[in-house]
């Protein structure tokens, strides 16, 4: 009798596990057989009524009807997991086959390119490179230039005050300072890095970038100012391109010159060839590229030399100018936008 009903369960549970399609079936099939209110542990309740006699027989059917049912939801959970593997590993097989994705290959950025132009010729002629803090205080961006808190030079740098003597450098020259503070002649030294004037406009950056440079020694005079600049011109522009020194003034140098190169679109014709003004140059067939000088002696007492006993000459320019100049870039805000169709341009 409770045999025959042994057998039924075990039938049905065949049935019932043979349908069972996922690991969420069959372990419900577990907790219908197995769990508490399940249909084997209810027999095995039944079973305490049953005459004593009865019980080791239908005991061992009853404990092996349990390992039977336990091992086949063993097995089946085997199986699907198996299969679902196999699921897996066929959906999401890599095919090796497929052409890659190509990384794009980055650039150098056109001021820095011109940045090292420029370094590269100095580099050559045996200049050394300083680098000096864009956070400079008052006494080494103005004072010790020759640049005394009233003097009206002071206007022409629209600066960036970070507090009363913390300030963003206007220019690199303090760098220059720093270096003659520290080392005595002969120096030949280089000061490239980035300024900030209060300024934003087509040709006018709040940050832009400046080559500044020196040469002191005992004997160095304005015909050094001007083949040293002169040869780096022609180096970095055209080996023929025309060059004029015009007087000019700097508080920190004394004679002062300004630098023009041949205009580098009408080469020095000042018009196109439909006879209009040129308008890289505006028809004056030069274009301003250079300020430079002798060392003023107060800048050399400022930093404790004597100026009976050394001269030297000092220059600097505007990178992004140079850029602008020799690609025929006509705002420099391009610059800094980082879109790729204007970088992609230059190599
Ligand atoms: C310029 C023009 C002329 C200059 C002077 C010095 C220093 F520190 F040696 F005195 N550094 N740079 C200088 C001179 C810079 O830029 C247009």
């Amino acid at each position: 009798m409770v045999r025959e009903s042994l057998e039924t369960l075990k039938d049905e549970f065949l049935s019932r596990i043979a349908e069972g399609a996922s690991e969420e079936e069959v372990e419900r099939l577990r907790i219908e057989y197995l769990g508490r209110k399940g249909k084997l542990t209810f027999l095995f309740r039944g079973f305490k009524e049953l005459p004593p006699e009865e019980r080791p027989e239908l005991g061992e059917a009853l404990n092996r009807l349990r390992q039977f049912v336990e091992d086949r939801l063993e097995f089946r959970l085997g199986e699907l997991k198996q299969r679902e593997k196999e699921r897996i590993l066929k959906a999401e097989r890599v095919d090796i086959t497929l052409p890659g994705s190509r990384w794009e290959r980055g650039r150098i950025h056109p001021l820095t390119l011109v940045m090292d132009e420029i370094i590269d010729v100095f580099l050559t002629m045996g200049f050394e490179i300083a680098r000096g803090p864009d956070i400079e205080d008052d006494y080494h961006n103005f004072e010790a230039l020759n640049m005394p808190p009233d003097h009206p030079a002071r206007d022409m740098q629209d600066t960036f005050f970070v507090s009363q003597d913390r300030l963003l450098r206007t220019h690199t020259s303090p760098v220059q300072i720093r270096v003659m503070e520290q080392r005595r002649p002969p120096l030949q030294i280089i000061a490239p890095g980035a300024v900030f004037r209060h300024d934003d406009d087509a040709t006018h950056s709040p940050m832009f970038h400046q080559v500044e440079g020196f040469m002191v020694d005992s004997h160095i005079a304005f015909s050094d100012l001007k083949g040293v600049l002169t040869h780096f011109l022609r180096q970095v522009l055209r080996p023929e391109t025309g060059v004029r020194f015009r007087p000019s003034f700097f508080p920190f140098t004394e004679p002062s010159a300004e630098i023009d190169i041949q205009c580098l679109l009408c080469e020095g014709g000042g018009s196109t060839s439909e006879g209009q003004p040129c308008r890289v140059c505006k028809g004056t067939g030069w274009l301003e590229i250079l300020g430079a000088g002798m060392i003023d002696p107060e800048v050399f007492r400022f930093v404790g030399y004597n100026p009976d006993q050394v001269s030297g000459f000092a220059f600097g320019m505007g990178v992004e100018r140079i850029a602008m100049l020799k690609y025929g870039i006509e705002d420099i805000r391009l610059f800094f936008q980082n879109d790729l169709r204007f970088l992609r341009q230059f190599s």
